[in-house]
């Protein structure tokens, strides 16, 4: 019901309403599952009626764009937070898709982890060579679209194996379509939610101490 509501204000650019409901959740639920049980499954729906010629691409990116500014300001509400944990790479993998990765990016710095975001659209080659020069110990990488999916053992392998190659955990909607996905593509860490960046984070590198 609250999904659909919050769905309806996206498609009809109510900025205030998309405002109001998702404030209203985070005061319920949290900033985390706010935005796992509004944003997420609201763009998934979005995305689903674009696939069956119910929307408009207009549409799809209207609400991706009012989603995007309606978390900035909740983020920039609880003021910019300060991170001196361990440094974490994170990209969107050739596609264009963005708002997952800033989610994940605010979470971690929420958590206390420095994140180095390299942007989105990057190949497998420009990504390696922007994570090994900065010698991060952990590269997050969101990627949106199968296609992209695919090119994931290149980036693997442009990686490389040494001990001082980072870490990479992987996450977006290919891999919660379909959970066997990263089994396939030979990835050992692979996320369906920004909560599991986390995870992956306190796993990998610890958990930064408090400031
Ligand atoms: C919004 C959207 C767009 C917007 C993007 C706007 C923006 N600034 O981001 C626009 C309109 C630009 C767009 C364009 C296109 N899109 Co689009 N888009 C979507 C849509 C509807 C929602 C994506 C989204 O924002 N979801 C909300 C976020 C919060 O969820 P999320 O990214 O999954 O992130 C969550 C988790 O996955 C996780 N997570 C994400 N990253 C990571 C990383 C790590 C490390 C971890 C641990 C976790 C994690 O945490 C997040 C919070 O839970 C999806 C549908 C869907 N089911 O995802 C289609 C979808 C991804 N798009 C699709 C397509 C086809 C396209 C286009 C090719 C359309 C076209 N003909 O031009 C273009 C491609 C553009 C490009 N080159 O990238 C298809 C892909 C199909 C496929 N087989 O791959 C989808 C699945 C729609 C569909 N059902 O067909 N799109």
């Amino acid at each position: 019901m609250e999904v659909q509501a919050f769905q309806s204000a996206l498609l009809s650019m109510d900025r205030i309403r998309v405002g109001n409901l998702l404030k209203e959740s985070l005061a319920r639920e949290g900033r985390m599952q706010a935005i796992e049980s509004l944003v997420v499954p609201a763009m998934q729906a979005i995305g689903t009626e674009w696939e069956q010629g119910r929307l408009a691409l207009a549409q799809v990116y209207m609400s991706g764009r009012i989603c995007e500014q309606a978390l900035d300001a909740l983020i920039l509400e609880d003021g910019p937070p300060v991170a001196t944990g361990p440094r974490i790479g994170l990209a969107v993998f050739m596609d264009q898709h963005q708002l997952g990765k800033r989610i994940v990016a605010s979470v971690l710095k929420a958590s206390g982890y420095r994140v180095l975001d390299y942007g989105q659209g990057l190949d497998a080659e420009t990504l390696a060579r922007l994570a090994l020069a900065d010698r991060v110990p952990m590269l997050m990488v969101s990627v949106l679209m199968l296609h992209s999916a695919m090119h994931l053992k290149e980036l693997r392998q442009a990686l490389g194996t040494n001990p001082e190659a980072p870490v990479l955990v992987v996450g977006g909607a290919p891999f919660r379509l379909d959970p066997t996905l990263g089994r396939e593509l030979g990835l050992e860490a692979v996320g369906e939610s920004a909560a599991d960046a986390i995870k992956f984070a306190r796993q990998y590198l610890g958990v930064p101490c408090p400031i």
